[in-house]
């Protein structure tokens, strides 16, 4: 009797677990590229997800390399895409975080840097 029950909810977890795991938002690719080197620094970081994204707490900060926030701290949210203007901030390494809440009320983050200059 305990066997068999088992054996039917076994699938069934799988079958969960896969079907969530599927539906966060992840990050697909953003501009900027991830690691990517650019000649001059960008006006804006604009994210591609996964997943549709809820626009209350959905957000973005970009620091420049002396670890100061260039970012306008106004995150623009369409669909399953995010962006936001900067401000100049010198050459070097920017580091992007990213926090999203997707539409199946999940919240994932996460950061990556680009370079700026040659
Ligand atoms: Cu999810």
């Amino acid at each position: 009797m305990r066997g068999s029950t088992l054996v039917g909810i076994i699938p069934l977890l799988l079958w969960l677990a896969t079907g969530e795991a599927a539906a966060h938002a992840f990050l697909d690719h953003a501009e900027p590229r991830v690691g990517n080197k650019v000649a001059t620094a960008p006006r804006e970081v604009t994210l591609w997800f996964t997943q549709k994204l809820e626009t209350a707490f959905s957000t973005i900060t970009v620091t420049n390399p002396a670890g100061q926030r260039v970012d306008t701290g106004k995150t623009r949210v369409s669909g399953n895409q995010m962006s936001i203007s900067l401000r100049s901030g010198g050459a070097g390494t920017y580091r992007v975080n990213w926090r999203v809440l997707s539409v199946d009320t999940h919240t994932t983050d996460g950061n990556f840097s680009f370079q700026v200059g040659r």
